[in-house]
């Protein structure tokens, strides 16, 4: 059965649900791990901030990044590229912690997608209001590797449209330790995030973070 835009949070994990060709989404996958990652997430933006990077366009995005692993995902007036250093304090991004990568690992293979080694996550941070209009992710060398996304705190909508930009895009509600992964035939697809609507999540306030788990270099 399909679980309605108003259901509520899951209590434990269940089963992939299939929503595309090569993408699936993994209800509460992460209710186990979630107050760990919170806790690591703290931990990694104590020593990289997050920051609202600048668009090559020159428009300040409404989400904060930051990042973990070998590979840090970058935004300036130059472009969009991985780097291996945080360009606000020029060292290396903190390793991505275990806990990480294990869950991202298990949810792909959950997914279909055995083998799954990330080397960079990407930590997006949405404020009330924030979003992130349609793209596709396309500056990881791999296509054949997925991305595993996992949701945490307040609920957001996503955009999953197709392979072209005018494509109608679904709409998906993701929940607090929701992990969804990408790919195959909806690798490339666009992509995007509605404006977080204001709220107040117990255990992570009024934000909504998202992990995003990446085979970059
Ligand atoms: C569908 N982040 O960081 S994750 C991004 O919720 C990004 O922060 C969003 O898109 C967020 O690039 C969405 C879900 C996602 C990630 C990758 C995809 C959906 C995708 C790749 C292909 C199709
Ligand atoms: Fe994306």
């Amino acid at each position: 059965m399909t679980r309605s835009l108003f259901d509520e949070p899951l209590t434990h994990y269940t089963a992939p649900e299939s929503i595309a060709p090569g993408a699936f989404l993994l209800r509460g996958f992460a209710l186990d791990q979630a107050e760990a990652l919170l806790q690591a997430v703290q931990q990694i933006i104590a020593v990289a901030p997050l920051r609202h990077l600048l668009t090559p366009g020159g428009h300040v995005m409404s989400v904060a990044m930051s990042n973990c692993g070998a590979l840090g995902w970058v935004s300036d007036r130059t472009g969009y590229r991985y780097s291996s250093a945080d360009p606000l304090s020029g060292q290396p991004w903190p390793s991505m912690p275990a806990c990480f990568a294990d869950l991202a690992t298990r949810a792909a293979a959950e997914a279909g997608y055995e083998g799954f080694a990330p080397d960079a996550c990407l930590i997006n941070r949405y404020e009330p209001g924030a979003r992130m209009s349609l793209h596709q992710d396309r500056d990881e060398s791999d296509p054949g590797a997925p991305i595993v996304s996992v949701s945490l705190g307040l609920p957001a909508v996503f955009l999953f449209g197709g392979l072209q930009r005018s494509d109608h895009p679904a709409r998906w509600r993701m929940v607090h330790a929701d992990v969804a992964v990408w790919g195959g035939a909806s690798r490339l697809a666009f992509h995007g995030v509605s404006p977080l609507a204001d709220g107040d999540h117990p255990r992570a306030g009024r934000q909504r973070i998202n992990l995003t788990f990446r085979r970059a270099g």
